[in-house]
């Protein structure tokens, strides 16, 4: 039999860290012991995993002792802080968090497009960005194949990627709507029910939102080609589960839809549902609960030579989250990456 290890999940209680519990279980992670931890709110709290419960501990800087590899999925400001603990106890961190994603120390990983920046690691590998994802791994085998020039990517990212506190609030908005009373908004800046947010995290100095720099620098980092131009508008709407993307793409060479499609076909971790015949194409109601990330509605843009449309929809707590971050545990256990070079790493 292969190795066992200890794992640890940081933010166990939220909406990304229970699906990450679930992920661990169903995949069946070579995990001989997994520790549930959150904030001292949560200490004692029962979490269902593999048929028993797991009883929530508090996290602090020495919850590592012992433990191979954390996921973490506690805000960007816990990983900051926690993370480097986590490696100095010589425990291998996957980040779900914004907070390593563009320090140069830390691999940025989608297996199905970067896994061998894996080999690189320092201690901390960060999980990207629930839209980058999902777009990426429909756009690497295209690039393989045409080499992309432009991209210009429209989201509509539902509440879950807020986390738990969002879903509750759009739920809650819609029965207050339903009955006659004023909605209340405390998660997002205006009401989401019935409504769409043209804001997804904070605004930069250059107007876009920092969800949209994610996209566009996140989406060179895993893609390893700085050629790659990119812009983002990122938006908000009353939807529970699963982001889509409307994503047009000029390539260097000519690439038809059906070549496209014949590609994606080939591709890990994609599904294509391109059917207009049929009314066939991907919704946010297909991704939620499945691992694959689906397109469809690829078309020519007759507007310019060389580009394509196309609808990308994917599970964000799934594949845009818990899933991606267990997938990467995974290659690093089959790639024997579970180890810690330098356990002062992260610590300054
Ligand atoms: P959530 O439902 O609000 O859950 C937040 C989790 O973090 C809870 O387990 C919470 O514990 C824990 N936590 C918060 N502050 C903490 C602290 N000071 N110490 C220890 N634990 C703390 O949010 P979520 O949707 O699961 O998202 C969690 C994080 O994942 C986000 O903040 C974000 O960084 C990241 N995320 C990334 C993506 C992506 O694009 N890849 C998508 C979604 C989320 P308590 O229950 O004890 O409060
Ligand atoms: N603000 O991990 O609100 O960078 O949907 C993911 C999701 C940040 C992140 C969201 C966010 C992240 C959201």
């Amino acid at each position: 039999m292969s190795a066992s290890y200890t794992v640890a999940v940081a933010g166990a209680t939220g909406a990304v860290g229970r699906e990450m519990l679930a992920t661990l279980e169903v995949r069946d992670f070579p995990a001989s012991k997994v520790v549930a931890l959150a904030s001292a709110r949560s200490i004692g709290t029962s979490l269902p995993f593999r048929g028993g419960e797991l009883t929530v501990r508090e996290l602090t800087e020495d919850s590592f002792h012992g433990v191979d590899i954390a996921l973490f999925s506690a805000g960007g400001g816990t990983s900051e802080r926690f993370a480097p603990h986590a490696v100095r106890s010589g425990c291998v961190v996957v980040d779900n968090s914004s907070a390593w994603r563009m320090d140069d120390r830390c691999p940025l990983v989608v297996p199905e497009v970067n896994a061998h920046a894996l080999g690189k690691h320092k201690g901390i590998i960060a999980n990207p960005n629930c839209s980058t994802i999902q777009m990426v791994v429909v756009l690497s085998p295209l690039h393989k194949a045409a080499s992309i020039r432009r991209v210009v990517v429209s989201t509509y990212q539902a509440v879950s990627g807020t986390g738990q506190k969002a879903v509750a609030e759009l739920d809650n908005q819609v029965r207050q709507i339903f009955n006659m009373a004023e909605p209340e908004v405390k998660v997002y800046p205006h009401r989401i029910a019935f409504n769409c947010l043209p804001q997804i995290d904070v605004f930069l100095e250059n107007d876009y939102t920092k969800e949209e720099m994610k996209m566009v620098l996140e989406t060179v980092k895993i893609m390893e080609d700085e050629k790659i131009k990119i812009t983002a508008t990122t938006v908000r709407v009353p939807v529970f589960y699963g982001h889509s993307e409307s994503v047009n793409v000029e390539f260097e060479r000519r690439l038809s839809a059906n070549d496209a499609r014949s590609l994606l076909r080939e591709a890990k971790g994609v599904v294509v549902l391109d059917n207009p015949a049929e009314k066939i194409y991907p919704m946010p109601i297909t991704a939620a609960g499945e691992d694959a990330v689906f397109v469809g509605r690829i078309r020519v843009d007759e507007s310019q030579p060389n580009t394509l449309n196309m609808w990308v929809v994917a599970d964000n707590v799934r594949k845009g989250a818990a899933l991606n971050t267990v997938q990467i545990a995974e290659a690093l256990v089959r790639e024997n990456l579970v180890r810690v070079p330098d356990p002062t790493a992260f610590l300054n």
